[in-house]
């Protein structure tokens, strides 16, 4: 399986976050990719290559034109007010509050493209947010043109960015324009499966109302996880996607013999709906070492992942998404794909 992989990344850097009421590194840093990177020319994959550049175009289908115009932005305006740093939002517009008139400064701006603050801007971001979305695209043409599979190496992760915001590290939701990408080129329909250990938010909102795109959800139960507010077991879709939308919550502290059973669920639904492709975002925050997350998956479990998704005999797009504990990361991550080309 070849690899799209951009050093670009590597300019999103040095970012602090909120955690349990304090300010420390990133959880979602650099390293992360490049020690897949690593891994992936340690077993052999395959070939490694840069994307190609690819317009706006398709994003502008799955986000909203102002919200992408705002991401190239934000550095600059934040910069341009005397701040360094990171920046991140400190207010919402939550619901009793006006959208209708949108902020002309900096601070009010961030929080109306967010859905929280955990998706911060540094000088660097957009270039690699630009980079992680045209590696997303350069191997969805990998798969569109007769790969059986291809892995997106993408980092930032997009699966939590909707339509209109960017959260949880996510700016563009990566995983969505390439499956609009390949819907778009011909694919009558797609699957997105999401094995993140958190909900795809932005992924199932995205596609919510659509029914050539179905979208399958494998995470922790939002009752007591992040994102809260998205994710429960009764968001089936709305008006013609109605039914293409599967949510698999599942409790702290799940292990493989019971994730394993949500994933047969999955794909059995991923099967009845007999895509064209599968566009998989590939998480590995399930992992039992994970500093963020609360499930109880081992290494070894992730190629028996791979391998199962792969019966499914689809044509298939890994993406990455998440996963923190950066010494297993490769080993996690690669595992899945390896598992896949093994089976
Ligand atoms: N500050 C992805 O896995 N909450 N995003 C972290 C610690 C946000 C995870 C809590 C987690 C977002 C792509
Ligand atoms: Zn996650």
């Amino acid at each position: 399986m070849r690899t799209v992989f951009s050093p670009r990344h590597a300019s999103h850097a040095g970012n602090v976050e909120l955690n349990s009421g304090a300010i420390v590194p990133a959880f979602e840093l650099p390293a992360r990719a490049e020690i897949i990177r690593a891994r992936v020319e340690e077993v052999g994959l395959g070939p490694i290559q840069p994307p190609e550049a690819h317009g706006l175009e398709t994003a502008g289908r799955v986000h909203a034109p102002d919200y992408l115009d705002f991401l190239p932005r934000a550095w600059p305006m934040w910069a341009e007010a005397g701040r360094s740093g990171t920046a991140m939002p400190f207010v919402w517009p939550v619901p009793g509050l006006r959208r209708d008139i949108p902020p002309r400064d900096i601070d009010g701006l961030l929080g109306y493209y967010s859905m929280d603050a955990g998706a911060t801007f540094v000088a660097g971001t957009w270039d690699a947010v630009k980079s992680s979305h045209d590696t997303a695209l350069s191997a969805a043409a990998l798969v569109a043109g007769g790969e059986r599979a291809a892995f997106a190496l993408c980092r930032p992760p997009g699966h939590h960015a909707g339509a209109g915001f960017a959260g949880g590290y996510c700016y563009i939701n990566n995983a969505a324009v390439a499956a609009e990408w390949l819907i778009a080129g011909g694919a009558r329909r797609v699957s997105l499966l999401d094995i993140d250990y958190h909900h795809g938010n932005g992924t199932q909102q995205i596609f919510y109302a659509r029914r050539d795109a179905q979208v399958v959800n494998i995470h922790a139960d939002p009752i007591v996880e992040y994102p809260y507010f998205l994710g429960h077991a009764d968001e089936r879709g709305e008006g013609e996607g109605e039914g293409f939308n599967l949510n698999l919550p599942l409790p702290h502290g799940t292990d493989f013999a019971a994730w394993r059973g949500a994933l047969d669920e999955g794909r059995a639904a991923v099967a009845d709906y007999a895509p064209d492709a599968l566009v998989v975002s590939l998480g590995v925050d399930t992992y039992r070492g994970d500093p963020i997350s609360q499930f109880r998956l081992d290494t070894p479990d992730y190629p028996a992942i791979g391998a199962a998704i792969a019966e499914l005999g689809l044509p298939t797009l890994f993406v990455m998404e998440g996963g923190y504990a950066v010494e297993a990361i490769g080993r996690n991550a690669v595992g899945v794909l390896a598992g896949f080309e093994a089976a």
